[in-house]
């Protein structure tokens, strides 16, 4: 069986957290997508079509396998999205009780819909502290955000 697992999320900007979960997904599914959602509840630093293309560069420069397909999602449910591409689960990385009681409620209602299930993956304690928005806030105030992000995002974030 083909299995296609997806991860979500708004990856603004994708951070090596995100990187990282990317890849280990990636190496236990025969397919990932990689879906950039828009999250109504954040105020949006990059276009959807940006955050797609610098993961889609980072993806390409950190050397990931050919599974992981790029792409976003914005006319309705996430599970409308894994229907309509065959994917069965959800990929989903957890920092720490806040996560997990912000994706819990998400996960039942995701299998409630349309049995789709969701795994979660724990961080790599090296990124666990890392998130976009603290990427933002370094970003906005000048500082130098390398270290948490892959050189594609900190070369565009240079840019700008
Ligand atoms: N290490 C490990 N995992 C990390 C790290 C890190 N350093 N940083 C982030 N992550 C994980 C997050 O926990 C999350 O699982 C994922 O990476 C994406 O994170 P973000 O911050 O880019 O994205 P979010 O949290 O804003 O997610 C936005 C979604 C739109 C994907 C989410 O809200 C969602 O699933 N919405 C579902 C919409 C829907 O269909 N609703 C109806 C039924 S519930």
């Amino acid at each position: 069986m083909h299995r296609i697992a997806v991860v979500p999320g708004s990856f603004d900007p994708v951070t090596l957290g995100h990187l990282d979960v990317i890849e280990r997904a990636a190496g236990l599914f025969d397919e990932l997508h990689v879906l950039v959602v828009h999250n109504p509840g954040k105020a949006a630093l990059l276009p959807i079509a940006q955050r797609v293309t610098l993961i889609e560069q980072a993806i390409r420069e950190a050397g990931f396998g050919g599974n992981i397909r790029v792409t976003s999602w914005s006319v309705g449910l996430l599970v409308d999205y894994c229907t309509e591409v065959g994917a069965t689960v959800i990929v989903k990385g957890i920092r720490s009780q806040v996560d997990v009681a912000y994706e819990t409620p998400m996960a039942i209602v995701n299998r409630d819909l349309a049995a789709v299930e969701t795994i979660f993956l724990l961080p790599n304690p090296a990124h666990a502290h890392v998130s976009s928005s603290l990427v933002r806030q370094v970003d906005a105030l000048g500082g130098d955000v390398a270290p948490y992000v892959p050189p594609a995002v900190s070369r565009f974030l240079r840019q700008g």
